[in-house]
């Protein structure tokens, strides 16, 4: 028996509420689809929403509630459409407007919700506002952040208004030879930051939103939250203030990189937690003014924990529905320990307000996948865990399965983060291996697509490794999938249950448990040793025997197996949900 580490309880502030009683998105499993690698339907090498449509019943099969769209707006593809050059129309090679909107009344037939990926902080410098902008138009001459630039005192020459760094390496600011003025750029040079200190532009920001809840869209995760506003210009000296440099710059010493500087100035500001405020205003306004299922805000922020929580609501008004919990995504690696994983969820359950919803998130679109950054062997653990958390669960597509990284040649690579390293270092940057497309079957290209070439090759051997050949498994990572999340829907102790830890060694055991009396134990061996647990020991009111309801693949437990409490042994690397049979 190993020593107990520690004992936390916690009073979970949560709305004792049915299952029936309970909103879709509350408790609620999100689905992150990255459509160019999803499915393509017309064999153009890139996935596309048909392709998506043509996938949903797989979608509601895994037991998802909604499902969030990585960026799908006309793009000149700078930043695989991060650079939007217009809001209300579909990017061409996913498709068209119509067929967004018969992907979302697919999506409603089936019960799943369909949320857009809305990038606010700038659009794309071949949008229409930013050209009539640089125009001068009268309108439009303030949509973005514009600037003469100084001029500098020893050399005579004009130099950009201030020092600021954009996240893409160099100076923030961007000489415009039409205008005869700088822009400010917090991302790539394509990308000019509007300006939410003109009300204009918050106004037809409202009126995107607005064009896309018309045509039933249920919701929107919001790209970038931090870098919304930049502070105001210093009407003493008539330009912008630089920013420090950072506290740590021996970690960071080339002074073209972001991290140079302590973004006082230009990141987190309160006024991004301000127009997230004013955002859920108007989805909630647009719910009850429509009489619909509830509209609901993601918001994406690497930001401080107290402006995620900060981003929930201030008590008077409510803002997010749900703020990316970011701070367990980027501290858990690996290396972790149980007592590591124990920390991140408790520090979320005790400080989150009142009346809200936990969230979980463990991958996306710009980390390694979870069965490449955790090990394979655990990937069951990891969706066992992120599925038996109360609150709302995050899946990145492919999870669900297992999916690895895939490999993709330097000739091969397509991200900008990858292209701009060398042949020698560009895995250690690129994004693409968590890109490459999904592993439906074996016949052609994984059944991702008909094309001789796909836009990512598939990444990896795919023959006797897919979702088809899952499914046909009589066990594998997606059923273990299906049956977490069949039992979030199910069961009590899984929907608004308490959550009680323990950490042995280096496992992680919990408690869910329902007013009703229905009680789950969960346990995770994070390590790499098998450890012989005397679960009676550690919580009160345990039944000597224990049902297996479902572990990873290899448990070696088939599920429905009865075991001792007293003697329970952890495998390495293993999870395991066990119910208390009375
Ligand atoms: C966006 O595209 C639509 C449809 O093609 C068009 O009507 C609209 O004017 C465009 N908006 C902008 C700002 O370019
Ligand atoms: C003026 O220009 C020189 C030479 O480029 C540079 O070293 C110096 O930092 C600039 N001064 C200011 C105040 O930016
Ligand atoms: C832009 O318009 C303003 C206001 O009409 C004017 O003062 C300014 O000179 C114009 N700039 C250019 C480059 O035309
Ligand atoms: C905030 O949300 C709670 C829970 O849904 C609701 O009861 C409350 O009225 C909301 N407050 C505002 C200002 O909308
Ligand atoms: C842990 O992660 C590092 C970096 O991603 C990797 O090099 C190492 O092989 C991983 N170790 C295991 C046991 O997965
Ligand atoms: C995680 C994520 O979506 N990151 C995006 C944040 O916004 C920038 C600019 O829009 C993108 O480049 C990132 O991919
Ligand atoms: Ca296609
Ligand atoms: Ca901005």
């Amino acid at each position: 028996m190993g020593k107990l580490i520690g004992i936390f309880l916690l009073a979970l502030a949560l709305c004792h509420l049915s299952h029936s009683e309970q909103d879709w998105w509350e408790n609620g499993n999100f689905y992150q689809i990255y459509p160019r690698s999803f499915k393509d339907s017309d064999g153009d090498g890139v996935g596309d929403l048909n392709g998506v449509n043509e996938k949903l019943e797989y979608v509601k099969d895994i037991g998802m509630k909604g499902v969030w769209l990585s960026p799908i707006f006309q793009s000149p593809m700078a930043d695989f459409g991060y650079d939007i050059s217009n809001y209300t129309k579909v990017q061409p090679e996913y498709g068209t407007n119509e067929d967004l909107l018969a992907l979302t009344e697919r999506a409603h037939s089936l019960g799943l919700h369909l949320i857009l990926d809305f990038v606010p902080n700038h659009t794309s410098d071949e949008h229409e506002w930013f050209q009539r902008s640089v125009a001068n138009d009268s309108y439009y001459r303030d949509f973005y952040i514009w600037h003469d630039g100084v001029i500098n005192s020893t050399t005579g020459e004009r130099q950009p208004p201030s020092n600021w760094i954009s996240q893409f390496r160099y100076s923030a600011w961007e000489w415009n030879e039409q205008r005869q003025q700088y822009y400010l750029h917090q991302f790539g040079v394509k990308q000019p930051d509007l300006n939410y200190r003109n009300p204009n532009v918050v106004e037809e920001m409202n009126n995107v939103l607005r064009f896309w809840l018309a045509r039933g869209i249920d919701g929107f995760r919001i790209d970038a939250v931090p870098f919304l506003f930049e502070v105001e210009i210093d009407p003493q000296t008539g330009t912008y203030p630089d920013e420090p440099l950072s506290s740590d710059i021996s970690t960071c010493p080339d002074p073209d990189d972001w991290c140079h500087l302590n973004h006082t100035f230009t990141n987190s500001l309160p006024e991004d937690i301000e127009i997230i405020y004013q955002w859920r205003e108007l989805v909630d306004q647009w719910t009850s003014e429509h009489n619909t299922d509830t509209k609901v805000l993601l918001t994406e922020a690497y930001t401080s924990f107290e402006n995620l929580m900060h981003m929930y609501g201030d008590g008077l008004r409510n803002g997010s529905h749900v703020p990316f919990n970011f701070e367990m995504l980027a501290g858990l690696n690996n290396k972790s320990s149980a007592s590591d994983y124990d920390y991140y969820v408790h520090h979320w359950l005790s400080n989150m307000p009142k009346g809200v919803y936990a969230n979980w998130v463990l991958g996306n679109h710009d980390n390694p996948r979870l069965a490449s950054r955790f090990g394979a062997q655990r990937a069951d653990l990891m969706n066992i865990f992120l599925q038996t958390l109360p609150g709302i669960a995050v899946t990145y597509n492919g999870e669900e399965y297992g999916m690895e990284n895939g490999y993709v040649s330097w000739e091969d690579t397509v991200d900008p983060q990858g292209c701009n390293a060398d042949p020698t270092t560009y895995l250690q940057y690129s994004r693409d291996s968590e890109r490459t497309p999904f592993l439906w079957d074996n016949t052609t290209n994984a059944g991702f697509s008909t094309a001789n070439h796909t836009w990512l090759p598939i990444g990896q051997s795919y023959a006797d490794n897919n979702v088809a050949a899952q499914l046909a498994a009589e066990n594998s990572h997606l059923k273990i999938f299906k049956q977490l999340t069949q039992l979030r829907q199910s069961e009590a102790a899984f929907i608004d249950g308490s959550y009680v830890s323990v950490v042995v060694k280096n496992v992680l055991v919990y408690i869910r448990a329902a007013e009703t009396g229905d009680k789950y134990i969960v346990v995770l061996n994070i390590g790499d040793e098998n450890v012989s647990l005397n679960l009676g020991t550690l919580f009160d009111d345990l039944s000597a025997k224990l049902e297996v309801v479902v572990s990873s693949l290899h448990s070696d437990i088939p599920n429905g197996q009865i075991v001792n409490a007293n003697s329970f042994e952890a495998k390495a690397y293993n999870g395991y949900v066990l119910r208390l049979t009375n």
